[in-house]
């Protein structure tokens, strides 16, 4: 297979001009803390199994890019041990009795070097895989992604991960307002909320693609098999 060929694959609104050696796979925040049942996720009231249904179609998209050698990038969301990186107004967010930087069930609430914070084993990334920690919901504020892609010749990602409407549909705004088209395959990617989950697409795709593509990952893994 010629990775630098493109292939139209089936998507909403219509279909993306998909390249595999300009595209690269970003996987947001699969964290323990947030899909392990047990962690700071499921402790704040949430069910889990919205966002594990996401592991499986994950691991075979993660598989058949690293076969191809194709570009993957991780990322966590989480801050410094310090807590320098924490917003105050993030940190007092929803007046709960646990909060960002406090001991949770797998160490303490997402700061960097916890096991909550850390990539599920499912999806854990190779040495060369690059891993992008950031300290907000976008996975371009504060990091390095932006240069990182611009040196790789990245102009396209496939953006999969947790949650839907939070850290992916703000990634993929910032992937987009910095010229990148965004595909999203709408089974790798989770949200506690199902309401959620379906307007959390229907707002990428709405508007001729204002945002991006809307697809189903069987449609990559047929171009990269
Ligand atoms: N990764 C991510 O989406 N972080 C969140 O806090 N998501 C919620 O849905 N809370």
């Amino acid at each position: 297979m010629d990775t630098s060929r493109t292939f139209p694959i089936a998507a909403e609104p219509y279909e993306f001009e998909f390249t595999p050696a300009k595209c690269a796979l970003l996987i947001i925040d699969m964290q323990r803390d947030f899909l392990e049942p047990g962690g700071f996720g499921e402790m704040l009231g949430n069910d889990v199994s919205q966002l594990r249904r996401t592991i499986g179609p994950n691991r075979l998209l993660l598989a058949a890019w690293r076969a191809r050698g194709l570009a993957v990038i991780h990322t966590r969301e989480g801050h410094r041990p310090d807590l320098g990186d924490l917003p105050p107004a993030k940190k007092i967010r929803g007046r709960s009795a646990s909060c960002i930087g406090d001991t949770g069930p797998m160490g303490r609430i997402l700061v960097r070097g916890e096991p909550g914070h850390d990539i599920i084993p499912e999806l854990y990334p190779l040495p060369s895989e690059p891993v992008i920690d950031k300290p907000g919901k976008g996975a371009f504020w504060a990091t390095d992604l932006h240069a990182i892609l611009q040196n790789r010749g990245i102009t396209q990602l496939v953006v999969t991960g947790v949650t839907t409407e939070v850290c992916v549909n703000t990634s993929v705004r910032e992937a987009n307002d910095r010229g990148f088209d965004c595909f999203v395959p709408s089974d790798c990617v989770g949200s506690y909320f199902p309401e959620f989950q379906e307007m959390g697409l229907r707002m990428i795709k709405a508007q001729g693609g204002i945002f991006g593509w809307v697809g189903h990952s069987t449609a990559l893994l047929d171009v990269l098999q």
